[in-house]
């Protein structure tokens, strides 16, 4: 635990401790980590973005978010999770120092840090933004049915009480404006977009606005076999993995989604710890094993991607 910041990477971090993070992880580790602010959300906090990788010429970039929703604690800490182990283990790890040497990973810690900050003050169960929707009294729009892939055709409401809001127009939230904008102006270097979410124990690719399957299905579906399958190795928890519409509920809107009808081919959904038994409020003792077993994923799809 940082004893000036109050941080630790077994708890769940509130957004101040997590914006001071950012800067001192960045200014700690300036050969390997740096940090840039791609917009501010609604209620004006700046989105951090930190780029973790050795700097070189050409670098394929692998782009990471968590906190698309509010009440999913184990998202954010899995983000954090992930930048300590790469500057822990850079020059250590062997898999871990190839991949910060060949790839630049693009890691979002909080998309949604309105809603998260409302998670802690005032609405632990809180999912949307915290935007405020034209007459109504209702406030806040899903970010994951604000992307323009079929929006709000299917599993999203237009209803702004409702969780699933899928907004006014596509992207109307800063906050998926802002990651819409960074995506599209990396289009030439961003090979992968991976979105971490909970609960339920899924790995998800598109498509879940239609149940057309995308054409690359075959690759991402043995990708997300072989990345389950490493996850399990550590602590045998059991992840089910398949394209959305038909593995979870068909939902237009979402991000990956939209990154795939961007042309970023491996595009997925993570949905981490657990199935249902804590749910979103998934005790601080599951932090490390949790981020432990979702680091193999997502190391081993980094790796497939290097190698493609
Ligand atoms: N699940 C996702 C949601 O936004 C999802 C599932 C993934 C929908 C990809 C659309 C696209 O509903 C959670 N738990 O948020
Ligand atoms: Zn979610």
């Amino acid at each position: 635990k940082s004893r000036a910041t109050g941080h630790s990477y077994e708890k769940y971090n509130n957004w101040d401790t997590i914006a001071a993070w950012t800067a001192d992880i960045a200014a700690q580790n300036p050969d390997l980590v740096s940090r840039s602010v791609i917009g501010n959300t609604y209620e004006g906090r700046p989105m951090y973005l930190l780029k973790v990788g050795k700097s070189g010429p050409n670098k394929k970039a692998i782009f990471i978010d968590c906190g698309f929703h509010a009440r999913e604690w184990i998202s954010p800490a899995f983000c954090q999770w992930f930048v300590k182990e790469g500057v822990e283990t850079y020059g250590k790890d062997t898999v871990m120092t190839t991949l910060l040497d060949n790839l630049d990973f693009y890691v979002l810690p909080v998309v949604n840090i309105d809603g998260y900050v409302y998670t802690w003050t005032n609405n632990r169960m809180w999912r949307k933004t915290r935007s405020k929707n034209a007459n109504s009294f209702c406030y806040g729009t899903d970010p994951n049915r604000n992307f323009n892939a079929g929006w709000c055709t299917t599993g999203a409401s237009s209803s702004p009480c409702a969780d699933t809001y899928c907004g006014s127009a596509p992207e109307s939230e800063k906050e998926t404006k802002a990651l819409a904008d960074f995506i599209r102006e990396h289009l030439s270097t961003i090979k992968a977009y991976l979105t971490i979410h909970s609960y339920s124990q899924l790995l998800l690719f598109p498509y879940s606005y239609t149940y057309s399957l995308p054409s690359d299905y075959q690759e991402l579906n043995s990708i997300a076999s072989a990345a389950s399958k490493q996850l399990a190795s550590l602590y045998n928890t059991k992840y089910t993995y398949g394209p959305g519409a038909a593995t979870i509920y068909p939902a237009a809107g979402g991000s990956d989604d939209w990154a795939y009808d961007q042309g970023v081919k491996y595009s997925f959904t993570f949905e981490l710890r657990d199935t249902g038994r804590y749910g979103f409020l998934l005790p601080e003792s599951q932090i490390k094993p949790t981020c432990e077993e979702t680091l193999l994923a997502v190391k081993y799809i980094a790796n497939y991607v290097l190698e493609h």
